[in-house]
């Protein structure tokens, strides 16, 4: 069986039954594992920790079992079910939260969250009200989380201007010849140089906190319960770090409020959905259960401005420096993908009255 080697350094009893490419995450590479012990069929995920992503992955598993340590003592307490509410890490054989092969790959085995239901696309509103509420709960759980043990696994991961400036790095090298093809995208970024510095500015004023955040809240970084199709365990625990709750907001917000894929080329097809946003904010709102400042309710409609933006100047970036970042799966995938999100921007900067008009009747 695939992999048997790498499973054996976590479970050496049973029969590998089954071992498959999983999922649609962009980053890791992930696998579904069927072990078979005396008539019991255990499920699992295997992960191969993308290292060219996530440079230090003693650090990043520190983080992830610390805080999912965490949570499941939270979980226990408030009567739930630690092992499908939260992500368990499996150790391997001597103790090590993850392993590392002789060639340096990284992998890690979680225990698969049993009967759970994925979505890469919002099915209905309710869904996306119930999505909103889990992260912002996520937030407000983790907000007595001891921060400062929290170490940055991708530094700057959201810092926009950064980003910004990544982009413009890549535009000067454009080490693929792709500038002249892109100069509309590259332009439409620029115009809005002074709109990414929002948040660092208001921090560094001290009108809006950091948090511990997840900062990757898409829809299917969330798994839903089979039986009762609610919101059940938050997953992609790879990012979780200090940062804005206005972020881990307009990230769902990019990915979610929208009328197609992140990867649609049809733009006529992408549309920002104003319903499914006043949905989240409902969601996201009462998730955080008051623990929001009236700054940061806000600056929601600017969360989901400024994620859509970054992911689009990171789809660009990545783009013109030779697709090293994102998983792509034909040649024009990131640059779709950038123009996409650009669309949608453009969609929310016309929508900006009445964002801030839905966020307004949640605002305390
Ligand atoms: P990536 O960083 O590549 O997005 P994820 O950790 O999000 O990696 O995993 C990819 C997909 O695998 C998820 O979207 C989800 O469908 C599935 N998955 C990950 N962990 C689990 C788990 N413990 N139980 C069930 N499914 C999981
Ligand atoms: C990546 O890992 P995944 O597929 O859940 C990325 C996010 C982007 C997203 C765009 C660690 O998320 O930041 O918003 O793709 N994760 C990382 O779909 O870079
Ligand atoms: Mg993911």
């Amino acid at each position: 069986m695939q992999f048997e080697n790498i499973i054996r350094q976590f479970i050496t009893d049973g029969e590998v039954l089954t071992c498959e490419r999983y999922g649609s995450g962009h980053i890791n590479f992930t696998y579904y594992v069927v072990i078979e012990n005396n008539g019991v069929k255990d499920e699992y995920i295997l992960q191969k920790i993308n290292t060219v992503v996530f440079k230090d992955p003693d650090l990043l598993m520190n983080n992830y079992v610390a805080v999912t340590s965490y949570l499941k003592k939270v979980i226990i307490a408030n009567g739930g079910d630690p092992m499908r509410e939260t992500i368990n890490v499996i150790p391997t054989l001597d103790g090590k939260n993850f392993y590392r092969a002789e060639n340096d790959e990284c992998w890690r085995l979680l225990v698969f969250v049993k009967d759970n239901l994925s979505y890469d696309k919002v099915e209905t509103p309710e869904q996306f009200r119930d999505c909103a509420e889990a992260f912002g709960n996520f937030q407000y759980i983790l907000r007595e989380f001891p921060a400062e043990t929290l170490k940055e696994t991708i530094v700057n991961f959201h810092n926009t201007p950064d980003r910004y400036n990544n982009l413009m790095k890549a535009v000067e090298a454009d080490v693929c010849g792709r500038r002249a093809e892109v100069e509309a995208e590259i332009e439409f970024a620029k115009a809005r140089k002074a709109f990414t510095e929002t948040f660092e500015t208001a921090r560094e004023q001290g009108r809006i906190p950091l948090r511990v955040t997840h900062n990757d809240t898409k829809l299917n970084n969330i798994l839903f319960d089979k039986h009762t199709g609610k919101a059940m365990c938050v997953i992609d625990l790879d990012t979780i770090m200090p940062g804005y709750a206005m972020n881990d907001f307009g990230d769902s917000i990019r990915f979610g409020a929208t009328t197609a894929a992140e990867d649609e080329v049809d733009l006529s097809k992408v549309n920002f959905d104003i319903k499914l946003f006043e949905m989240y904010v409902e969601g996201f709102v009462k998730g955080c259960n008051g623990g929001l400042t009236e700054a940061e309710i806000n600056l929601l409609p600017e969360g989901a401005i400024m994620m859509t933006l970054e992911c689009g100047m990171r789809f660009l970036t990545d783009y013109l420096s030779g697709d090293t970042y994102f998983r792509i799966s034909r040649p024009s995938h990131n640059i779709d993908r950038a123009r996409n999100q650009f669309k949608l921007v453009s969609d929310m900067e016309k929508s900006i009255d009445d964002m801030r008009a839905i966020v307004a009747k949640y605002s305390k």
